[in-house]
């Protein structure tokens, strides 16, 4: 993804939240150091950061809710990694996680990115979650500090 831009942020007054899913536990481990990485690159300092992990993707979404109700980001970024087994459990809870994620954004007004993978196979996992530019952690923190300066723009 080429067009983030957050050049306005006034990066000390921001404060993100990681909500990291621990199944997979080494791919979600890697997305949560390239958010963590792209969030320092971006002048955060590394006490407005708050890591929270749940067991899996599929608690993701109410572990946002409350770090937005107890007013505790501005932004919440979801990090977990879903790969395809052989039932439908992945559809379920792919599904109930991205749709879980979009609501807890819309009822608080505040970005809620969407940094789950979710991937056919382990290889897809490992290339979407390792350093470099194709690490969807820090793409997603990416998109929050984005976001948040355009919804402040917008108000
Ligand atoms: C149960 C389960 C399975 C089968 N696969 C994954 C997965 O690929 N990625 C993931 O983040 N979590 C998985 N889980 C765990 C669920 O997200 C959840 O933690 C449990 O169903 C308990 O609610």
């Amino acid at each position: 993804m080429k067009h983030n831009t957050f050049e306005k942020i006034r990066s000390a007054d921001v404060r993100i939240a990681i909500v990291r899913a621990r199944f997979n536990e080494d791919i979600t481990a890697g997305l949560l150091a390239g958010a963590l990485e792209a969030l320092q690159e971006a002048g955060i300092p590394s006490e407005k950061v708050r890591v929270v992990e749940v067991p899996g993707s599929f608690e993701v979404p109410l572990a946002a809710d409350r770090l937005f109700a107890a007013k505790a980001a501005d932004a919440v970024v979801c990090l977990g990694a879903l790969i395809q087994g052989d039932t439908p459990h992945f559809e379920y809870i792919s599904r109930a996680c991205a749709s879980g994620i979009m609501q807890v954004g819309l009822r608080h007004g505040k970005p809620c990115v969407f940094g789950v993978i979710t991937c056919f196979t382990r290889e897809q996992a490992e290339e979407r979650s390792g350093p470099g530019d194709m690490n969807r952690g820090r793409e997603a923190a990416k998109v929050a500090l984005e976001m948040i300066e355009q919804l402040g723009e917008i108000a």
